[in-house]
């Protein structure tokens, strides 16, 4: 019983022990206003996409799978987000499966 007790106790506390802790979130900014999607979530990607040395956006859409471009014109401590476009492929909107 006392060995059952003692894993237990192990246990709960290696459990609590990994219990992720969060951030406060906060809003993204492109072209004066807040980006927001109308359905679902989005999937990010920082990157420097265009090659000029500082880190731009890349959304990829719950909704149809399509990826939007922000590119940035600030700099990485503080972006200015320009939304460019969807990425394109094959003379059509670049498309990943999502859901
Ligand atoms: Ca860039």
């Amino acid at each position: 019983m006392k060995l059952n007790l003692l894993l237990l106790f192990v246990l709960t506390v290696a459990v609590l022990a990994q219990v992720p802790t969060y951030e406060n979130y906060w809003y993204v900014y492109a072209d004066g206003a807040r980006i927001d999607l109308p359905v679902g979530h989005a999937s990010p990607l920082v990157t420097d996409w265009d090659n000029d040395g500082d880190k731009d956006l890349l959304l990829g859409r719950y909704l149809n799978g399509n990826i939007m471009l922000y590119t940035n014109s600030g700099t990485n401590d503080s972006p200015i987000l320009s939304y460019t476009g969807l990425l394109q492929a094959g003379g059509g909107n670049l498309s990943v499966p999502s859901g």
